[in-house]
C-alpha cells in the first residue's frame, strides 16, 4: 500500500479523544513524579516535589488518582504531630481537586533496617517491625478509600544461595500475607492485596520473581481471594517475558487487581521509561488486551478485560527538569489513549477481521471436545485420528505475519 499523506492521516485521532479525563482512570505514584533522580552513580538532579503540588498538577493534567508509599507522603520517623499535619494537608488537596487514592503501598526497602528484607528478613525482630509498619499503613489506606494495597517485595531476596533459606522465606512471606488478610477480614475492611513481582534489583534475586511465581504462591494462602497481582511492564520484560502473556494469565485466574504501566527496552536494569517508550508493539498488544480482551459474555466480549486504574509507575528521566516531568506525565496518558485509538481502528478494520478469521484466532475459543464428548467418544471418532490427514492439515498457513503487519500499520498510523 502506498504511503501517501492521505493514507497517513489518522482518521480517529482527535484532540478530544487524546485528552485524558477522569473516566480514563489514570493514576500516578507519588514516587514517580517525585523522584529526584538520584541514582547509583549520581546525585539528585531535581528539587523535592511537595505531594500537595503533585495532587494539583496531576488533577490539572487529567489524572484521576494518586498513589503513594507511607514514606513518600510522611517522611520516615516523622513525629505523630507532623504526620497528622501532613495527612491533613493531603486530604485537603484531595478534597479540593476530587482526586482519589485508588492504591497505597508500604516502603519496606529504603531504610537500612530492611537491607535483608521486611517480611522475609533473616532477623525475626525486623520481620515483626515490617508487619507493624504495613498494618499502620493499611489503616491509612482504608481511611483514604483505597481499594488495593500493593506489596512490592524489592528487598525480599538474596545475593547468595547460602544466605537465604528460600523455603523458610516463603513460609514467612505466607505468614505475613495470612496475617494481613486476617486483619482486613476481622476489621471488615474493603481492600484487596496485590503482589508486585520483579526478578531482581535491588536484590540479586527477588522472591516471587514473575507473575507466574506470584500466582502459584497466592494459591497457597489462607484467603487467596483477597490477594492478586500488580504486574509491571518492565519487570516481566527484564526477565525476557512477554508482558501480554503474563497479564493474560493473571486475567485468566481473575487476579489482575492492579497494573503498573511503563516502558522497558529488553533485558537489562529496570528502566522505568514512559509507557510505550520501550517495547511499543507489546504496549499496543497490552492496551488492546486491557480494553478489548474481555471474556465473551452477554456482550460478546465487548467489555474491557480490566476496569481498574491505569497506573503509571515510571521514572521521569534524570535529564529532565520539572517541565520535562510534566511532559512525561502527559506522554504516559497520551500514549495510552493513542494506543487505545489504534487498537479500536485495528479491531474495526474489515481486512483485520478477515485476517483474524483466516488465522483462526476465534476458533481457539471453541472447546476441543464437543458437547458431552469425553475420551470414549473421541477415541471412537475416526475423523479425529485414523482418517485425519495430518499432512493436508499441515499444509495450510495461518497468515500470522500478514495479521501482524496489519497491526503494525494501524499502530503506526499507516492505515
Ligand atoms: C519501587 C518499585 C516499583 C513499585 C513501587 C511500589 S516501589 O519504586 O520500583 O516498581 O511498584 O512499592
Ligand atoms: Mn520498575
Ligand atoms: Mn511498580
Amino acid at each position: 500500500m502506498a504511503l501517501t499523506p492521505t493514507t497517513l492521516t489518522p482518521t480517529t485521532l482527535t484532540p478530544t479523544t487524546l485528552t485524558p479525563t477522569k473516566a480514563d482512570r489514570f493514576s500516578f505514584g507519588l514516587w514517580t513524579i517525585g523522584w529526584q533522580a538520584k541514582d547509583q552513580f549520581g546525585d539528585p538532579t531535581r528539587a523535592p516535589l511537595d505531594p500537595i503540588e503533585a495532587v494539583h498538577k496531576l488533577d490539572e493534567l487529567g489524572a484521576y488518582g494518586i498513589t503513594f508509599h507511607d514514606d513518600d507522603l510522611v517522611p520516615f520517623g516523622a513525629t505523630a504531630a507532623d504526620r497528622d499535619k501532613q495527612l491533613a494537608r493531603f486530604r485537603q488537596a484531595l478534597d479540593e481537586t476530587g482526586m482519589v487514592v485508588p492504591m497505597v503501598t508500604t516502603n519496606l526497602f529504603t531504610h537500612p533496617v530492611f537491607k535483608d528484607g521486611g517480611f522475609t528478613s533473616n532477623d525475626r525482630s525486623i520481620r515483626r517491625y515490617a508487619i507493624r509498619k504495613t498494618l499502620r499503613n493499611l489503616e491509612l489506606a482504608v481511611e483514604l478509600g483505597a481499594q488495593t494495597f500493593v506489596l512490592w517485595g524489592g528487598r525480599e531476596g538474596s545475593e547468595y544461595d547460602t544466605a537465604k533459606d528460600v523455603q523458610a522465606a516463603l513460609d514467612r512471606y505466607r505468614e505475613a500475607m495470612n496475617l494481613l488478610t486476617q486483619f482486613v477480614t476481622d476489621r471488615g475492611y474493603d481492600i484487596r492485596f496485590a503482589l508486585e513481582p520483579k526478578p531482581n534489583e535491588p536484590r540479586g534475586d527477588i522472591l516471587l520473581p514473575t507473575v507466574g511465581n506470584a500466582l502459584a504462591f497466592i494459591s497457597s494462602l489462607d484467603q487467596p481471594e483477597l490477594v492478586g497481582v500488580n504486574p509491571e511492564v518492565g519487570h516481566e520484560q527484564m526477565a525476557g517475558l512477554n508482558f501480554v502473556h503474563s497479564v493474560s494469565q493473571a486475567l485468566w485466574h481473575g487476579k489482575l487487581f492492579h497494573i503498573d504501566l511503563n516502558g522497558q527496552r529488553s533485558i537489562k536494569f529496570d528502566q522505568d521509561l514512559v509507557f510505550g517508550h520501550g517495547d511499543l508493539f507489546n504496549a499496543f498488544g497490552l492496551v488492546d488486551l486491557l480494553e478489548f480482551g474481555g471474556k465473551p459474555g452477554a456482550d460478546g466480549g465487548a467489555s474491557p478485560a480490566y476496569t481498574g486504574p491505569r497506573h503509571f509507575d515510571y521514572k521521569p528521566s534524570r535529564t529532565e527538569d520539572y517541565d520535562g516531568v510534566w511532559d512525561s506525565v502527559r506522554a504516559n496518558m497520551r500514549t495510552y489513549l493513542i494506543l487505545k485509538e489504534r487498537a479500536t481502528a485495528f479491531r474495526s478494520d474489515p481486512e483485520v477481521q478477515q485476517a483474524l478469521a483466516h488465522a483462526k484466532v476465534g476458533e481457539l475459543s471453541q472447546p476441543t471436545l464437543g458437547e458431552g464428548e469425553g475420551y470414549t467418544e473421541l477415541l471412537a471418532d475416526a475423523s479425529s485420528f485414523e482418517d485425519f490427514d495430518a499432512d493436508a492439515a499441515a499444509e495450510r498457513g495461518y497468515g500470522f505475519v500478514r495479521l501482524n503487519q496489519l497491526a503494525l500499520e494501524h499502530l503506526t498510523g499507516a492505515r
